[in-house]
């Protein structure tokens, strides 16, 4: 009953654009190709610096991260690859039975992250170090990962840094901007012509006088010094509280130089909320900059789609399935605007009808469209629901109690 219902409504959804002369098959055809990558360490206890709350279905090992990023794409049909961070995911270098196990969990490693800020020795930074040793060993790491990544056949190397200063005057501002080119490209030189950099930028946290990478300009611009195959990473919960991050897309599509995404959202900043939790319009119009450029150009712009987000309250699972529904539903909302009235509204400097154009698209309830391609990839059109049906977390919340027991209170210390 409930598939019928979600097909008939579609299909009038459907019928009604054609009409206006859209073109449906193209828009499911998106919607099917979209791919959206999960976070290993979306599915471990994670949570704030000042604490993490302990869940029994929480994954520890690689191999429990890999299944249930497996339960993720099984149920939504969009998330085929999993972001990897290298030292808690591959802390003894890359082993062919992960690979495997991925491939029986039904997904495929994806961004490699290396890790250049939890060891003691880059309390003044990795590659803004102004010891050459610490350059050093920051380096080695991103090399031995861009030579895991080709072993794990990933494509990406996301590249995020917390190097910066806590007081004015602490380091020379420009010597570390030059530290930070030459590390870079010597990284970019190692990578396989496959391989795509991504360099993420953060305003604060952990340094709050000032962070290397601080904008998107900056990382535009350390992307290009660092080779062609190096791009931006826009994670959306870093930016201060008023800025535009769809006019930063647009730039960086225009540029040629926008890479990925981490999606997440916040009301402060880096606060890790579920996807379009706070402003699901802000994550619409950065897909509408998305799909009038590809509209444009008349091709499907290469960009990691990640999610970033550590689930210290939600069920992990659960709060991956509510992500992606979001994001897809949210696509789909950007797909439907009709960008021709848009054009002409733009071109009669009619700024409410253009404005109208957009919400338009943004208040049509595209839920039982996300049902209907769901269906049409052979899967449940309500996620969520099929998930708690399915048991899942119950099983692996006893598996993972009976392996590893309750963890206590020091473990957390
Ligand atoms: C840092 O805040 C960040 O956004 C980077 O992408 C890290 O890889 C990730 O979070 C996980 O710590
Ligand atoms: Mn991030």
């Amino acid at each position: 009953m409930a598939v019928s219902k979600v097909s008939d409504c579609a299909q009038r959804m459907l019928d009604r654009l054609e009409q206006l002369g859209r073109d449906p098959k193209a828009i499911l055809s998106r919607l099917k190709s979209l791919e959206i990558e999960t976070p290993s360490w979306g599915y471990a206890d994670t949570g704030t610096r000042f604490g993490k709350f302990h869940q029994a279905a929480a994954a520890r090992s690689i191999q429990e991260k890999l299944d249930d990023a497996g339960q993720v794409h099984k149920l939504t049909g969009i998330c085929p690859s999993v972001a990897v961070h290298v030292l808690w995911d591959f802390p003894h270098g890359a082993d062919a039975k992960v690979t495997e196990h991925a491939r029986k969990a039904g997904v495929r490693i994806g961004a490699m992250n290396p890790n250049v800020f939890q060891s003691q020795c880059y309390k003044y930074g990795s590659f803004g170090n102004r010891d050459p040793e610490v350059r050093r060993k920051a380096v080695k790491h991103c090399l031995d990962s861009v030579k895991l990544g080709k072993d794990l056949g990933s494509e990406y190397l996301s590249l995020w840094f917390a190097d910066g200063t806590n007081y004015p005057g602490q380091d020379d501002i420009r010597a570390r901007k030059k530290r930070f080119a030459d590390a870079l490209k010597e990284v970019h030189k190692a990578m396989p012509s496959n391989m795509i950099m991504l360099v993420e930028y953060k305003p604060f946290e952990p340094a709050f006088y000032h962070t290397d990478i601080a904008d998107w300009g900056m990382a535009c611009l350390l992307a290009r010094a660092a080779g062609p195959q190096a791009r931006v990473l826009v994670d959306t919960g870093h930016h201060y509280l008023a800025q535009n991050i769809e006019q930063i897309v647009a730039w960086l599509i225009d540029e040629n130089m926008l890479g990925g995404f981490h999606f997440n959202d916040r009301r402060y900043a880096d606060d890790d909320l579920t996807m379009g939790s706070i402003d699901p319009y802000q994550v619409f119009r950065i897909f509408h900059e998305i799909i009038a450029a590809e509209e444009e150009r008349g091709q499907t712009l290469k960009i990691a789609y990640m999610v970033d987000q550590s689930h210290n309250l939600k069920p992990k699972i659960e709060a991956m399935i509510q992500t992606v529904t979001t994001a897809h539903e949210l696509f789909a909302k950007a797909l439907l605007v009709d960008r021709k009235k848009l054009r002409s509204a733009q071109a009669k400097d009619d700024l409410v009808e253009a404005e109208e154009t957009l919400r338009a698209g943004f208040f049509t309830d595209t839920r039982p469209l996300i049902g209907y391609v769901r269906e049409q990839m052979g899967i449940e059109a309500d996620a969520l629901a099929a998930h708690r049906a399915s048991g899942y977390e119950a099983r692996v919340a006893k598996e993972r109690t009976e392996k590893y027991g309750v963890p206590t209170e020091a473990s957390f210390a």
